[in-house]
């Protein structure tokens, strides 16, 4: 038996088996949750529908975040559908494109960062309040977050702003939810080529500079994230609330780290 089994768990985010939500569905589905997925527009719909199948879910419904309706009509759906659940995977961020090039101070305007806001870190508040009357006592919503939150990353931008506020936001849902044994958590996770990052400029030399300067001399997978997201979701995590959990082979630890492949040559003769 998993260590979700009784679970019930909806997914935003699934675009493609690239997706970080696609790695937190398959270890959710390995570990015996219930899952229901959301798709962002028509053009993803059979997609998403598939793959939903593919884990044993035939709940699959529309969900454009920026979108108020939507938002309320997901959760009403699922009402039907679910009566309660257990959690929700929030893996969604958005910032217009010319904002993610060139520097911060140049490319940042108030549509930008207002998107980016509204996308990346309103919705998951959002979600929360929507869904509260449905989510069970020992429930957990989860939301992927990045580095750029803490630190300036070259191009990340205003994306940077946007994941502090979102991460900001965990710990205020924190607060509000716990006394009703809800907990709220952030997984902030290495950089991982998926869809959304392969439109992304310089990603490859990011991947690299990652890969050579983290303890573990490896890049992140979304395996890796989805299990420490299962892990999360679980009543094994039942006292970790508020926390923004690092899973990025230890990149954010280092002060500074010399690779050197004859070095490391070295070391794996010893
Ligand atoms: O959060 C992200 C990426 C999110 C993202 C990606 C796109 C690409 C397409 C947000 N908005 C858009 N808008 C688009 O039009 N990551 C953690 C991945 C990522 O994106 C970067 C990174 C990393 C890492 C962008 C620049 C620099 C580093």
């Amino acid at each position: 038996m998993g260590f979700l089994s009784g679970k019930r768990a909806l997914i935003v985010g699934v675009a493609s088996k690239r997706s970080i939500a696609w790695g937190v569905a398959a270890a959710m589905h390995r570990e015996g949750a219930e899952l229901a997925f959301t798709y962002q527009n028509d053009k993803l719909k059979e997609r998403v529908t598939g793959f939903a199948s593919e884990v044993g879910s035939n709940i699959a419904l529309p969900l454009d975040v920026s979108s108020d309706a939507e938002l309320k009509a997901v959760f009403r759906d699922l009402e039907t559908e679910w009566g309660e659940f257990d959690n929700i995977i929030h893996a969604v961020g958005y910032a217009p494109k010319e904002c993610l090039a060139g520097t911060f101070v140049e490319s940042v305007t108030r549509e930008g960062f207002q998107i980016a806001h509204d996308i990346s870190a309103y919705s998951f508040a959002a979600m929360a309040r929507e869904a509260l009357p449905m989510l069970r006592s020992g429930s957990a919503l989860l939301t992927m977050s990045y580095l750029g939150a803490e630190r300036s990353i070259p191009n990340y931008n205003v994306m940077g702003p946007a994941k502090a506020s979102l991460e900001a936001c965990v710990r205020f849902m924190a607060a509000d939810l716990g006394p009703r044994n809800i907990r709220v958590n952030g997984v902030s996770a290495g950089p991982i080529k998926t869809l959304a990052a392969s439109g992304v400029g310089n990603f490859r030399k990011l991947l690299a500079h990652a890969k050579a300067g983290t303890p573990l001399r490896r890049n992140v997978t979304i395996e890796d994230v989805g299990n420490v997201t299962a892990f999360l979701c679980s009543d094994l995590a039942s006292a970790i609330t508020g926390e923004i959990v690092h899973v990025d082979c230890g990149y954010s630890t280092v002060g500074m780290s010399f690779s050197v492949d004859e070095d490391e040559e070295v070391i794996a003769q010893r």
